[in-house]
């Protein structure tokens, strides 16, 4: 099957980028970008781009009707932070979204479905350090409770309907290229950012607060393997544990330091302390190594060399 594929969520963080890697896998003219607004607009010029609302089924279905899209990736959602602040925004959008695919993947008019999972589908009485794939799930956000729930639709329509759904739960993702958007793990992009520009940054969570997080690179090379992999090789239908490394914000900064030794770090935890509270400290994400062989490549000092060469770059670049 040559993938026509439609990405819905293209402009965030993880979307954009995921586009324009699709894109060089597949060609342009095979991969569409849909988001609800024009505001990326590098994207929106660098190819086939669709106005399209997540929560509007009938949205969706012209426009994979239109190009003839067999695959999807779902990537428009609320995250954890913007989540406690507009709880029933948050579910409407994670869940409406979710469920027009699925039917119109159970209709028959996708064949393939990528949805994104998280670290925070886990909650206070999951066990945090290296967190089994199978474990206590109570999650304690809107945001975790619509990707659990999610999860269990996603096993559902495969089971009942045979519904190809392939998943990962990120955990916290790092990049150069996009901002991230209402999420606890945001800190750890803002810092490098900070860093350069201020030399100073100061923490909305704690000094020793421990939190899975991963590069760019490594998620998308994530996301494509699992959507290249062998129907059979891909068992769990759910969603897979998925994991690079694991730091504090003072780890962070003593990585920073490493190349700016002056950058300093204070803390001022607000709300989000309590949502990174509730998370895994580590994750388990050995059945994702074993069944479709996935590997990381980005430990946190590769990472923080990446983040402060490019963004050093891009900011001589505007000077
Ligand atoms: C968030 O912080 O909400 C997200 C996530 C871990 O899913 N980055």
């Amino acid at each position: 099957m040559t993938p026509k594929i439609l990405i819905i969520g293209a402009s965030g963080q993880i979307g954009s980028e995921l586009t324009q890697k699709l894109r060089s896998i597949h060609g342009a003219e095979n991969v569409i970008a849909s988001d609800i607004s024009y505001n990326n607009v590098e994207l929106v010029n660098s190819g086939i781009f669709e106005r399209v609302d997540a929560q509007d089924y009938t949205s969706v279905k012209i426009c994979i009707e239109k190009y003839q899209i067999n695959t999807i990736y779902l990537m428009a959602a609320m995250l954890s932070a913007t989540g406690e602040k507009f709880p029933r925004k948050a579910w409407d959008l994670n869940m409406d979204s979710l469920f027009h695919v699925l039917n119109l993947a159970k209709e028959g008019f996708i064949k393939k479905v990528f949805w994104p999972s998280s670290i925070a589908v886990f909650g206070p009485t999951t066990p945090k350090e290296n967190t089994p794939q199978y474990t206590i799930m109570e999650p304690s956000t809107v945001y975790g409770i619509t990707k659990q729930v999610g999860e269990r639709w996603c096993e559902y329509y495969h089971k009942q309907y045979g519904v190809d759904v392939r998943s990962l739960r990120y955990p916290g993702i790092i990049s150069w290229k996009t901002m991230p958007g209402g999420g606890t793990t945001d800190y750890a992009v803002e810092i490098y950012h900070k860093a350069i520009a201020e030399k100073k940054y100061e923490c909305f969570l704690s000094e020793e607060t421990e939190l899975p997080m991963m590069f760019m690179d490594d998620a998308i090379k994530a996301t494509i393997d699992i959507m290249d992999a062998k129907k059979d090789d891909v068992k769990i239908k759910s969603s897979y544990n998925l994991s690079a490394v694991s730091f504090t914000p003072r780890e962070i900064a003593e990585s920073i330091q490493k190349h700016i030794p002056e950058f300093t770090i204070s803390y001022n935890p607000d709300f989000r302390q309590k949502i990174a509270d509730s998370w895994p400290k580590s994750i388990d994400d050995s059945r994702a190594r074993d069944d479709w062989n996935w590997k990381h490549a980005f430990s946190l000092d590769d990472i923080t060399n990446e983040m402060l060469t490019n963004l050093k770059a891009k900011a001589e670049q505007t000077v």
